[in-house]
């Protein structure tokens, strides 16, 4: 029992609550974000004590036998044994229903949990479990790369990171990433709750009590943050300042991504290169699976197959392309190998009763790496410090849910942080988060370049150092559509770059399905078409003359658009607002945007209603009220509500706001320096900013960009530089329907008919 409170105190912004068997102490970080943790407690995630600010005072009083704390337009009031509820204007928008630990017997209430009749499921795995009150009405958004719809409501997940091969449905409990964040949404508010427990947890989103939503966490301590906001974007921008927001990117990593699982040898990667230029299809980058590998040893190529690799990346340079290498977390036992014998005899290994821990993965017997110690994450940074001197240029990071292929890695399994050691069950959620933060790190120190980081496993905040995909999807329909709600909700769930495998990765690809996935692909924020060895090849011309140039088109429109994207990076790096947006985040007014999974908007200007289904020709596409909408390709007019639109095979359904400027590339082969662009005008009034830099390095953090301010109003097109840091571009057009115009002079007024 937490007990009842018997004190309380006020040290800057933190409030410190004395119960009779424990303090809690509530942070007040910002108006509607507000910590709450057992005392000395820390995070593998964020820094609380980065939160502690001697200009917020919330206002602490003691009213019966509850402590009310205000701040901004919100009021937390804690009762006895930590029963907590939170007002918003006064209005009460979240109470707890009990606590219950059902091992110590601590935060238990069971009188409050009778009386408010709920069937909430206890079961004795869990060693607490917190219940919070919603409205039955409210949508549960967020947890991640969770399988099923955007609206989590009716499910129930877990959080442990789990690499499960046979197809993803709808009843998945977890999933490669665990991200424990989820918001509940409402029109007339919206907040979320991040619970910072790395261990094993269990969240049930109203599946047992459509007001109930119910976790259970397996061991930890409580550490919790309620996110308030004034609405559904303040959330979003308000968990990703707790947890972290992405770099701008490498302007080439928004280009197009080729990989299978099997090219194995330089040949073929040649070939490969040289078919996207004969069939005149963009390719930005190529990813090296573990076929490139000496044995599967990580660090390590082949040197028959890929013989003088560091000439080969620059041959491959030569030619636009970019390399990426995989690297797994596995480290071969082979005593001739200076990776194994340099992280064993320094002890920078998982052990277990003292002895290193022995598994199986793809080199075989293999040792895993203790990321969490900061002495082999520098150590690993500069083996992919070394990878980036062979000319690589970006680290793919796979199998780090841990993945082991000879039984699960057992609970007590001992990790070394440097200090002192965590069982595998503490820190198995963050195996993955701490192997990107190596790799980041590394690649940073290594070159000071934006590292191009991609993940597979993840925890809240890894967004700081990594994109991620959504890990071993199926050529089959119905992960296409899985992947709209999916990507959207890890962009709710604060990342911003993500990506699905193109085509599916197990199973065979038909015709129609990669034509499909690639339209959606390009307008996915990483767009990689990847697949499993033995499976049918997803490379375009695999299939025929037709497939081939629609794909061309879909990756055309892509390049297109990069420069939008590249924007609404900018605005993901600065606010934590995903590029890749539910709809009802742009439009939380209206209610038929709550659950669309198969329509989204790309930033605040362009909505996109993809064909997911097998055999259709036309889309039943909702575009949302306020406003009016273009076609993007006609300039055809739409009002708001439901159309049925033609949608042949090459016809990605497209739709921009009215008053919108799109930014656009002509037809680039390369985005190492673009220096034409194009700002389309649609109809209606509008501003537009854009931004412009390097592409490369961190140079914009001290000053190297521009911003261009574009504005529309009544056929008058005129751009300024509120901000001039860079190079300008050599050619600006200005584009209304088939009319190009040479914009010549920043400041000056353009015509547009
Ligand atoms: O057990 O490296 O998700 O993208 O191609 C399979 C081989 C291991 C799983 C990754 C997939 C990759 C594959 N890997």
């Amino acid at each position: 029992m937490l007990g009842k409170i018997i004190n309380y105190y006020t040290i800057k912004n933190q409030v410190f609550i004395v119960f009779e068997t424990k303090k809690i102490i509530a942070t007040i970080i910002d108006d509607g974000i507000c910590n709450f943790k057992e005392e000395e407690t820390s995070s593998f995630a964020v820094d609380v004590n980065g939160f502690i600010f001697d200009y917020i005072n919330p206002v602490v009083e003691k009213i019966d036998n509850a402590i009310k704390i205000t701040h901004g337009r919100y009021k937390y009031v804690i009762n006895d044994n930590f029963i907590l509820s939170i007002y918003f204007d006064d209005v009460l928008i979240s109470s707890d229903i009990s606590y219950y630990n059902n091992k110590t017997n601590e935060f238990i209430d069971n009188s409050l949990l009778e009386a408010e009749g709920h069937a909430v499921n206890i079961e004795e795995e869990y060693k607490y479990i917190i219940s919070k009150k919603i409205n039955s009405n409210d949508c549960l958004y967020g947890l991640g790369d969770k399988t099923g719809f955007l609206n989590k409501r009716g499910y129930e997940y877990d959080m442990w990171n789990t690499d499960d091969p046979a197809p993803h449905v709808d009843s998945f409990k977890a999933l490669y990433k665990s991200i424990p964040f989820f918001i509940v949404f409402n029109k007339s508010y919206s907040y979320g709750y991040f619970f910072d427990n790395t261990y094993k947890s269990n969240f049930n989103m109203a599946k047992n009590n459509s007001e109930v939503v119910s976790i259970g966490f397996t061991d930890g301590p409580l550490n919790y943050y309620f996110i308030g906001g004034n609405n559904l974007k303040d959330v979003v921008s308000n968990y990703t300042y707790i947890t972290g927001r992405m770099d701008m990117p490498k302007r080439f990593t928004l280009g197009y991504h080729q990989s299978r699982w099997s090219y194995s040898t330089k040949d073929e990667v040649i070939k490969l290169v040289d078919n996207f230029k004969k069939y005149d299809i963009p390719l930005e980058c190529v990813h090296l699976d573990i076929d490139y590998m000496d044995g599967y040893r990580v660090f390590t190529v082949n040197d028959e197959r890929f013989s003088d690799f560091k000439n080969f990346t620059e041959e491959m340079k030569n030619k636009g392309v970019k390399l990426v290498t995989i690297i797994d977390p596995g480290v071969k036992v082979d005593s001739n190998y200076d990776v194994y014998n340099y992280i064993v005899k320094n002890k920078l290994v998982a052990t277990e009763n003292n002895e290193v821990y022995v598994n199986s993965v793809w080199p075989g017997e293999s040792v895993y790496p203790s990321f969490i110690d900061p002495k082999l994450r520098t150590y690993w940074g500069e083996l992919d410090g070394k990878m980036l001197d062979l000319g690589v240029s970006g680290i793919w990071n796979d199998m780090n849910e841990p993945a082991s292929f000879n039984g699960p890695l057992p609970s007590k399994v001992e990790f070394f942080d440097g200090n002192r050691i965590h069982y595998h069950d503490e820190v198995h959620n963050i195996y993955g988060h701490y192997m990107a933060k190596a790799t980041y790190e590394g690649m940073k120190k290594h070159n000071n370049e934006r590292p191009f980081v991609i993940t597979r496993a993840c925890y809240a905040g890894t967004q700081k150092y990594s994109t991620v995909w959504t890990g071993d999807n199926h050529s089959i329909w119905s992960h296409l559509q899985m992947a709209i709600p999916q990507i959207c909700n890890l962009g709710l769930s604060g990342f911003a770059f993500a990506g699905c495998d193109v085509g599916g990765f197990s199973s065979d690809a038909t015709k129609e399905l990669l034509i499909r996935w690639a339209e959606l692909g390009a307008i996915t924020p990483l767009f990689r078409n990847h697949s499993a060895m033995g499976t049918k090849r997803q490379e375009p011309w695999e299939f025929d003359d037709e497939t081939i140039s629609i794909y061309r088109k879909a990756v055309k429109l892509r390049y297109e658009i990069i420069p939008y994207y590249y924007d609404l990076f900018f605005e993901a790096a600065n606010t934590g607002i995903p590029a890749f947006r539910a709809v009802v985040l742009e439009y939380p007014e209206d209610s038929n945007t709550y659950e669309i999974n198969d329509e989204v908007m790309l930033g605040a200007n362009i909505l996109a209603s993809p064909v997911v289904e097998q055999g259709k020709r036309n889309k039943l596409v909702y575009l949302p009220s306020g406003t009016n909408w273009y076609d993007y390709y006609s300039y055809d007019k739409f009002e708001p509500g439901y159309h049925i639109y033609d949608a042949p095979l090459d016809k990605l359904p497209l739709f921009v706001k009215e008053g919108a400027i799109i930014p656009k590339y002509p037809n680039y082969e390369s985005l190492d320096d673009p220096k034409t662009i194009i700002f389309e005008i649609y109809p209606g009034d509008g501003t537009y900013i854009h931004y412009q830099d390097n592409g490369v390095d961190f140079n914009y953090e001290e000053g190297e960009y521009n911003i261009y301010e574009i504005s529309h109003i009544d056929g008058n097109i005129r751009i300024d530089l509120s901000y001039n840091g860079y190079k300008l571009y050599d050619k600006i057009y200005i584009k209304y329907k088939n009319n190009i115009q040479e914009y010549k002079e920043i400041g000056t007024i353009l015509k547009i008919e």
